[in-house]
Protein backbone atom coordinates (compact mmCIF):
# COMPACT_ATOMS: atom_id res chain seq x y z
CA UNK A 1 0.00 0.00 0.00
CA UNK A 2 1.51 3.34 -0.96
CA UNK A 3 2.20 5.92 2.17
CA UNK A 4 -0.35 8.22 0.81
CA UNK A 5 -2.89 5.52 1.02
CA UNK A 6 -2.04 4.91 4.45
CA UNK A 7 -2.24 8.42 5.18
CA UNK A 8 -5.59 8.86 3.58
CA UNK A 9 -7.34 5.96 5.41
CA UNK A 10 -5.59 6.79 8.94
CA UNK A 11 -7.59 10.02 8.59
CA UNK A 12 -10.80 8.90 7.53
CA UNK A 13 -10.62 6.36 10.44
CA UNK A 14 -10.02 9.22 12.81
CA UNK A 15 -12.52 10.73 11.57
CA UNK A 16 -15.54 8.18 11.51
CA UNK A 17 -14.25 7.87 15.28
CA UNK A 18 -17.38 10.24 16.01
CA UNK A 19 -17.25 8.96 19.66
CA UNK A 20 -13.72 9.41 20.49
CA UNK A 21 -13.35 6.19 21.59
CA UNK A 22 -10.33 4.93 19.23
CA UNK A 23 -12.30 2.37 17.85
CA UNK A 24 -14.87 2.13 14.68
CA UNK A 25 -18.67 1.16 16.25
CA UNK A 26 -22.20 1.11 15.61
CA UNK A 27 -22.93 4.69 17.56
CA UNK A 28 -20.04 6.43 15.32
CA UNK A 29 -21.96 5.73 12.51
CA UNK A 30 -25.37 6.89 14.02
CA UNK A 31 -23.60 10.45 15.74
CA UNK A 32 -22.32 10.62 11.34
CA UNK A 33 -25.28 10.30 10.16
CA UNK A 34 -26.83 12.36 11.99
CA UNK A 35 -24.28 15.11 11.95
CA UNK A 36 -24.12 15.03 7.83
CA UNK A 37 -28.12 15.19 7.71
CA UNK A 38 -27.40 18.44 10.06
CA UNK A 39 -25.44 19.59 7.54
CA UNK A 40 -27.86 19.47 4.87
CA UNK A 41 -31.20 20.84 6.06
CA UNK A 42 -32.35 22.01 2.61
CA UNK A 43 -32.34 18.13 1.42
CA UNK A 44 -35.14 16.18 1.11
CA UNK A 45 -36.13 14.09 3.76
CA UNK A 46 -35.42 10.66 1.20
CA UNK A 47 -31.88 12.27 0.77
CA UNK A 48 -31.72 12.26 4.22
CA UNK A 49 -32.85 9.10 4.87
CA UNK A 50 -30.65 7.62 2.23
CA UNK A 51 -27.51 8.89 4.07
CA UNK A 52 -28.64 7.54 7.14
CA UNK A 53 -29.01 4.29 5.27
CA UNK A 54 -25.94 4.59 3.66
CA UNK A 55 -23.55 5.42 6.63
CA UNK A 56 -25.82 2.43 8.56
CA UNK A 57 -24.86 -0.17 5.89
CA UNK A 58 -21.45 1.10 6.06
CA UNK A 59 -21.25 0.53 9.41
CA UNK A 60 -22.76 -3.20 9.04
CA UNK A 61 -20.33 -4.06 6.35
CA UNK A 62 -17.49 -2.79 7.94
CA UNK A 63 -18.37 -5.51 10.75
CA UNK A 64 -19.23 -7.98 8.76
CA UNK A 65 -15.80 -7.69 6.63
CA UNK A 66 -13.70 -6.72 8.92
CA UNK A 67 -14.07 -7.62 12.49
CA UNK A 68 -11.27 -10.21 12.54
CA UNK A 69 -11.29 -10.57 16.17
CA UNK A 70 -14.93 -10.66 16.45
CA UNK A 71 -15.35 -8.28 19.36
CA UNK A 72 -18.24 -6.27 16.73
CA UNK A 73 -15.56 -3.42 16.72
CA UNK A 74 -13.46 -2.34 14.05
CA UNK A 75 -9.73 -1.05 15.05
CA UNK A 76 -7.45 0.76 13.23
CA UNK A 77 -5.43 -2.40 11.85
CA UNK A 78 -8.38 -4.23 11.42
CA UNK A 79 -10.01 -1.10 9.28
CA UNK A 80 -6.45 -0.95 6.92
CA UNK A 81 -7.89 -3.92 5.46
CA UNK A 82 -10.37 -2.00 3.60
CA UNK A 83 -7.88 -0.61 1.28
CA UNK A 84 -6.17 -3.65 0.83
CA UNK A 85 -9.00 -5.32 -0.59
CA UNK A 86 -10.99 -2.69 -2.01
CA UNK A 87 -13.13 -4.89 -3.93
CA UNK A 88 -15.16 -6.24 -0.89
CA UNK A 89 -16.51 -2.46 -0.37
CA UNK A 90 -16.80 -1.40 -3.78
CA UNK A 91 -20.36 -1.77 -3.52
CA UNK A 92 -20.60 0.18 -0.26
CA UNK A 93 -18.44 2.25 -1.01
CA UNK A 94 -20.25 3.80 -4.28
CA UNK A 95 -23.40 3.41 -2.25
CA UNK A 96 -21.69 5.62 0.31
CA UNK A 97 -20.51 8.05 -2.55
CA UNK A 98 -23.91 8.66 -4.20
CA UNK A 99 -25.71 9.33 -0.98
CA UNK A 100 -23.69 11.54 0.06
CA UNK A 101 -23.15 13.29 -3.39
CA UNK A 102 -27.02 13.22 -3.59
CA UNK A 103 -26.74 14.83 -0.03
CA UNK A 104 -25.01 17.93 -1.99
CA UNK A 105 -27.15 18.10 -4.95
CA UNK A 106 -30.64 19.19 -3.23
CA UNK A 107 -31.89 20.46 -6.30
CA UNK A 108 -31.36 17.54 -8.43
CA UNK A 109 -29.25 19.32 -11.19
CA UNK A 110 -26.14 17.01 -10.63
CA UNK A 111 -23.42 19.31 -9.65
CA UNK A 112 -22.47 20.33 -6.25
CA UNK A 113 -21.72 23.91 -4.89
CA UNK A 114 -18.85 24.48 -3.36
CA UNK A 115 -20.95 25.68 -0.04
CA UNK A 116 -23.27 22.10 0.03
CA UNK A 117 -19.84 20.61 -0.42
CA UNK A 118 -17.89 22.40 1.96
CA UNK A 119 -20.53 21.74 4.56
CA UNK A 120 -21.40 17.90 4.36
CA UNK A 121 -17.48 17.40 4.29
CA UNK A 122 -16.93 19.63 7.66
CA UNK A 123 -19.78 17.67 9.08
CA UNK A 124 -17.22 14.66 8.69
CA UNK A 125 -14.68 16.71 10.08
CA UNK A 126 -12.57 17.30 7.22
CA UNK A 127 -10.22 20.45 7.87
CA UNK A 128 -12.15 23.81 6.07
CA UNK A 129 -8.71 24.71 4.11
CA UNK A 130 -8.23 20.79 2.89
CA UNK A 131 -11.92 20.74 1.86
CA UNK A 132 -11.35 23.66 -0.27
CA UNK A 133 -8.32 22.39 -1.88
CA UNK A 134 -10.17 19.29 -2.68
CA UNK A 135 -12.84 21.21 -4.58
CA UNK A 136 -10.44 22.77 -6.71
CA UNK A 137 -8.65 19.78 -7.29
CA UNK A 138 -12.05 18.93 -8.62
CA UNK A 139 -11.70 21.13 -11.25
CA UNK A 140 -14.94 23.18 -10.55
CA UNK A 141 -16.57 24.77 -13.38
CA UNK A 142 -16.83 28.82 -14.29
CA UNK A 143 -19.52 28.91 -11.52
CA UNK A 144 -17.75 26.94 -8.74
CA UNK A 145 -19.92 23.71 -9.15
CA UNK A 146 -18.46 19.55 -9.55
CA UNK A 147 -20.72 17.49 -11.29
CA UNK A 148 -21.30 14.80 -8.80
CA UNK A 149 -20.34 11.97 -10.57
CA UNK A 150 -16.62 13.81 -10.37
CA UNK A 151 -17.11 13.69 -6.46
CA UNK A 152 -18.73 10.18 -6.60
CA UNK A 153 -15.21 9.06 -8.20
CA UNK A 154 -12.73 10.90 -5.91
CA UNK A 155 -14.04 9.06 -2.79
CA UNK A 156 -13.73 5.39 -4.18
CA UNK A 157 -10.29 6.48 -5.42
CA UNK A 158 -9.61 7.67 -1.77
CA UNK A 159 -9.71 4.32 -1.06
CA UNK A 160 -7.16 3.03 -3.65
CA UNK A 161 -4.30 1.27 -2.27
CA UNK A 162 -2.18 2.52 -4.94
CA UNK A 163 -3.29 5.65 -5.56
CA UNK A 164 -1.04 8.63 -5.24
CA UNK A 165 -1.60 12.60 -6.43
CA UNK A 166 -5.06 12.32 -6.26
CA UNK A 167 -7.61 15.18 -5.64
CA UNK A 168 -7.89 13.34 -2.44
CA UNK A 169 -4.49 13.55 -0.60
CA UNK A 170 -5.58 17.18 -0.60
CA UNK A 171 -7.55 16.27 2.74
CA UNK A 172 -4.74 14.60 4.64
CA UNK A 173 -3.53 17.24 6.80
CA UNK A 174 -0.05 18.50 6.44
CA UNK A 175 0.55 17.13 3.29
CA UNK A 176 2.06 19.72 0.92
CA UNK A 177 1.15 19.80 -2.39
CA UNK A 178 4.85 19.52 -3.73
CA UNK A 179 5.40 16.61 -1.57
CA UNK A 180 2.32 14.68 -3.48
CA UNK A 181 3.62 15.64 -6.73
CA UNK A 182 7.71 14.16 -6.00
CA UNK A 183 6.81 11.35 -4.40
CA UNK A 184 3.90 10.22 -6.68
CA UNK A 185 4.44 8.44 -9.95
CA UNK A 186 1.46 8.62 -11.59
CA UNK A 187 0.49 11.01 -13.66
CA1 LIG B 1 -15.85 4.96 18.16
CA1 LIG C 1 -12.57 -6.08 16.15
CA1 LIG D 1 -27.03 21.01 -7.54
Amino acid sequence: MRAEATQRVALVFSLLDANGNGVLDADDFTLMGDRVVAAAPQSGRAAQDAVRAAFARYWTTLLGELDANGDGEISFEEYTACVLSPERFDATITEFAEALAALGDPDGDGFIERPAFHALMAAIGFERDNVEALFDAFGPTADDRVPVPVWAEGIKDYYAPDKAGIPGDRLVSGAGTGDQLVTGTAV
